[in-house]
């Protein structure tokens, strides 16, 4: 087994170096240099928890305009801290390791379904103010969007 894990140690050491050089990106409908191809991310938002120190949840469209099948491994809020992919579905909430986004659809993470939980927010993230979120994808590829920030009993 070794072979694989010093693959994956070389992986995740040129994943560092890529994060490292990355300039830091001001845009509005996100599309970083390095997003994958066709992907743009709109309507981002995160609500606050109505209870300090509760996680925050995270919503926005991920839309894929490209020709290959996209699938979303992690994501990070800017002031929070281990964020995680989570679904809605009978059995209550669960964290999954992923979510596809199918060439030519535009995947909703939205109260009651898929949706980003962002532990550990600091208060720098207040009602009004605006972070940035980064989703990335299998492969690699990273595309950094903004999120409103909105108070828990906000529009969400
Ligand atoms: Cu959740």
């Amino acid at each position: 087994m070794k072979p694989i894990r010093i693959a994956l140690a070389l992986a995740v050491a040129a994943a560092l170096v890529s994060a490292c050089s990355e300039a830091p990106q001001q845009t509005e409908t996100a599309a970083a240099p390095d997003a994958p191809e066709g992907i743009a991310v709109a309507n981002g938002r995160l609500m606050l928890p109505a209870v300090s120190g509760n996680p925050a949840a995270v919503y926005f469209d991920v839309s894929n305009d490209g020709e290959s099948n996209r699938m979303i491994r992690a994501v990070s809020v800017q002031g929070a801290g281990e964020s995680t992919l989570h679904v809605t579905n009978d059995a209550g909430m669960q964290e999954v390791l992923q979510v596809s986004v199918p060439a030519g659809e535009t995947v909703k993470f939205e109260p009651g379904g898929t949706h980003v939980m962002a532990m550990d927010v600091a208060d720098t993230l207040v009602a009004g103010g605006q972070t940035e979120v980064t989703l990335t994808f299998v492969g690699g590829d990273k595309v950094s969007f903004p999120a409103d920030v909105r108070a828990a009993g906000d529009e969400r």
